[in-house]
């Protein structure tokens, strides 16, 4: 079977991997903090101590980092993952990234004869959990569908995009639409609270409208229940919010409720809330309202 190398053993990580030990595959795992692999090792996966152990016996390497600067560590920096792998080797990197680094990737492991291949996902903790990501692919299609049925064990579907970074191209546009959604049932909720609405009717409109999203429901009901327990963190969001700002302004594409909702996401993590739940910023909506949103 596949011996798959998997590093990067974050929220979304360590669901992932475990779903590939879960799946049967062979799975030799690397973390930066090593500490964060013992449960897996417990559940039969093998811990490297450096990237290049990891994926010394690997046909296939994936991770998914926190972002492009530690993508970019991990590849070319203190990881030095381009020189432990070898002609022969897929590489498939499931972080969020601007689709530069993306292309900076693909690059450097073509010039190392590494087939390679952009996959960021959609969904957080709980998908991530449940293999019920929804992965977006970028790259060479013939080697989308050699890994497509390891990607399925992760995921309820898989997109082939097109060429190199049209995967994360997509990641970024599917993004917009998140964070364009949060920020709408921040303002929503935060205003009818204001208006003496109750916050549970209000979710009960919101799920069966024609304007309805599982975001509503599932954000909402954590906002209602004051939790921000993180499933994907408010930092991570403002990393995104800024991959789209770049994104745009390479294309010369106006983004202004984007732009708008950055702000407030930047305000958020500055009032310390970066570890918290991305749903976290709604609390600035909050406070400039001067309500809180509660059952
Ligand atoms: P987390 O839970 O913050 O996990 C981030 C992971 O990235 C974690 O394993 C980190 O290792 C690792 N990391 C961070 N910097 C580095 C460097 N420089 N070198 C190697 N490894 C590093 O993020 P999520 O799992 O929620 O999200 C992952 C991606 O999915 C992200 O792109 C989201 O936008 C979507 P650590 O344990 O801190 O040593």
């Amino acid at each position: 079977m596949t011996n798959i190398a998997y590093l990067g053993l974050g929220i979304m990580g360590r669901g992932i991997a475990g779903n590939l030990l879960k799946a049967g595959y062979p799975l030799t795992i690397w973390n930066r903090t090593s500490e964060r692999g013992q449960d897996l090792v417990l559940q039969g996966a093998t811990q490297a101590l450096t990237p290049a152990a990891a994926v010394a016996d690997a046909d296939v390497v994936m991770y998914c980092l926190s972002d492009d600067a530690a993508v970019e560590d991990l590849v070319f920096g203190s990881g030095d993952l381009l020189s432990g792998v070898k002609t022969g080797q897929i590489v498939i990197d499931l972080t969020t990234v601007h689709p530069d680094t993306t292309r900076k990737e693909a690059a450097a492991y073509a010039a190392k004869g590494v087939r390679f291949l952009d996959a960021p996902v959609f969904g957080s903790k709980n998908e991530a959990a449940a293999g019920g990501l929804w992965i977006v692919v970028g790259g060479e299609k013939a080697l989308y569908g050699e890994v497509k049925p390891i990607l399925e064990v992760l995921s309820e579907t898989t997109h082939y995009m097109g060429g190199v970074a049209m995967g994360s191209s997509m990641k970024l546009v599917g993004n917009l639409v998140v964070a364009a959604q949060l920020e709408a049932l921040g303002e929503a909720m935060v205003l009818a609270t204001k208006a003496g609405l109750d916050p549970e009717d209000v979710l009960g409109v919101l799920h069966v409208t024609d304007f309805k999203s599982p975001i509503f429901d599932g954000v909402g009901q954590m906002l209602i229940n004051r939790d921000f327990s993180t499933h994907f963190s408010l930092k991570l969001m403002l990393k995104d919010a800024n991959l789209i700002a770049r994104f745009a302004q390479d294309l010369n594409v106006p983004v202004p409720a984007s732009a708008a909702t950055r702000e407030v996401i930047k305000a958020a993590v500055n009032k310390g809330w970066g570890a918290e739940n991305a749903s976290a910023f709604i609390k600035n909506l909050e406070e400039q309202a001067g309500v809180v949103v509660q059952k």
